[in-house]
């Protein structure tokens, strides 16, 4: 059996905007997205999450409240992604342009979804408004989503990562 790659996905949020940061390099190279990437081993989901939002933001969190799970399977990969979604409302420092990414803020009625991942559009009025929620998402590539399920959950901490749909 092939392990899930676990992913974080940290987004800074204030009462009307979103921090989003233009990712420069890498997977998802040119779209605008949380901060985060690969846990690592010997660490937790949290400490990845808040190791991935300092490298790539300069921005250290207080506080993480899990909104999100989220499977990512693509046509011909054996291995899904498993993607842990946080939101972080309260966090110290500046955001600062890093290798990885740029960061901006955006109004939260005018989030860039054309040029952020396809999924993105369902799941991040969600984040916004502060509901859990669970996923999965079959791709073709990167641009064609041939299946996906989403669902609001009232706990995301007892979620089960889904492995087959
Ligand atoms: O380490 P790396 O930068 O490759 O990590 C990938 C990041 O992209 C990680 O934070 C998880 C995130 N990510 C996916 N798929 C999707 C997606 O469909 N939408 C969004 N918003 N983020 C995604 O791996």
């Amino acid at each position: 059996m092939v392990r899930n790659k676990l992913l974080t996905l940290v987004f800074i949020q204030e009462p009307e905007r979103l921090l989003l940061g233009l990712k420069k390099r890498g997977f998802g190279a040119g779209k605008w997205n949380g901060f985060g990437g690969k846990v690592q081993a010997g660490e937790t989901i949290e400490d990845g999450a808040k190791r991935e939002l300092l490298e790539e933001s300069g921005l250290r969190a207080e506080a993480l409240e899990k909104l999100g799970l989220l499977m990512f399977e693509f046509v011909g990969e054996p291995q899904l992604l498993e993607v842990h979604v946080f939101s972080v409302k309260q966090f110290s420092g500046t955001p600062v342009e890093t290798e990885e990414m740029r960061p901006q803020w955006y109004c939260t009625d005018n989030i860039p979804y054309d040029k952020m991942w396809l999924d993105d559009k369902m799941w991040i009025p969600l984040l916004l408004r502060g509901a859990k929620f669970s996923g999965y998402f079959k791709f073709e590539g990167h641009d064609k989503i041939l299946y996906h399920t989403l669902t609001e959950v009232d706990d995301v901490s007892c979620l089960e990562a889904q492995t087959k749909v």
